[in-house]
């Protein structure tokens, strides 16, 4: 199948769920439980080409997350969600739910990028059925270890944002990017969002809720292996400034993303393997 721009994708009907999902960027873009509204945002001006990334669903950061170090011209949140991936294989569980893997090595472009003595493949494993579970797979295949950062960047739809919470992270650090980076602690309340919200969660494992009054849902993110979890909302001016978002888009997203960025940024030794799993499913409220 293919979908806007001529992308090939997987279209998955199940009697658990549907979803679609894309070989550019091993991009999820779409996942809907039977009998429930999409779980996932996508704005209505993404792209959907060659080269650029796809503004909604869950984008597949790596090997950095946002601007890279030291180096201003390079992409931000790293290459792998712009590049095609390829297929390696597609299974039925005993339960019907189905999984698709997707596999990324590097190529001239990628090693430009980040090259020798880095060596890697990348294999996003993502099931669906009545829960939404995706495992980002990092080998090394080299002689020597590397650092990188990884991100499962999920945009969750919602009613509206400005009367979600989003519980789990009580207590917890996180650097504010809405406010020059500071490192600031979590209170003991729910995130609510009141402006542009931009946090990056360090040293937390924990699960995380939407709490969505207006669905009438709570959407449920456990995770394994990620001890980084950021929450994103543009709100007015930054939605605005985003060519690939639509201007009244921002109260019907919020992204709460899984991954090892930052103070968690992964070393993965040769002949080493991360996994991070992230399972989504939703319940009634
Ligand atoms: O995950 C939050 C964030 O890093 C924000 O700072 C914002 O830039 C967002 O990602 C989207 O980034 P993008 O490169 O997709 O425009």
């Amino acid at each position: 199948m293919t979908g806007p721009g001529g992308l090939p994708r997987y279209e998955i009907t199940t009697p658990l769920a549907e979803a679609h999902i894309y070989l550019h960027g091993a991009h999820v873009a779409q996942f809907a439980p039977a009998g429930e509204s999409p779980v996932l945002f996508m704005s209505a001006q993404s792209w959907f080409r060659p080269g650029k990334p796809i503004r909604g669903g869950v984008p597949v950061i790596f090997p950095w997350f946002g601007p890279r170090q030291g180096d201003a011209s390079a992409p931000a949140h790293g290459f792998a969600r712009t590049r095609s991936w390829a297929a390696e294989s597609i299974s039925q569980q005993p339960d019907g739910a189905v999984t698709v893997t997707l596999r990324l090595e590097p190529d001239e472009e990628t090693r430009a990028l980040w090259g020798e003595p880095n060596d890697w493949v990348l294999r996003h494993r993502i099931t669906v059925g009545a829960a939404l579970t995706m495992e980002l797979e990092i080998e090394n295949r080299g002689g020597m270890p590397f650092r990188c950062e990884e991100a499962l960047h999920t945009y969750f739809a919602v009613s509206d944002v400005q009367n979600v919470a989003v519980h789990g992270l009580k207590n917890t650090e996180y650097y504010d990017k809405a406010d020059g980076m500071q490192r600031k602690r979590q209170g003991n309340d729910a995130i609510r969002f009141t402006a542009e919200t931009d946090r990056t969660y360090v040293n937390t494992a924990a699960a995380c809720v939407i709490d969505d009054p207006g669905l009438r849902r709570r959407i449920v993110i456990e995770k394994a292996a990620s001890d980084s979890t950021i929450v994103w909302n543009p709100w007015i001016a930054k939605a605005k400034a985003m060519q690939d978002f639509g201007d009244d888009e921002w109260p019907r997203m919020v992204c709460v993303e899984t991954g090892n960025v930052a103070d968690n940024a992964l070393e993965i030794g040769p002949g080493a393997r991360h996994v991070t799993k992230t399972t989504v499913r939703c319940e009634a409220r």
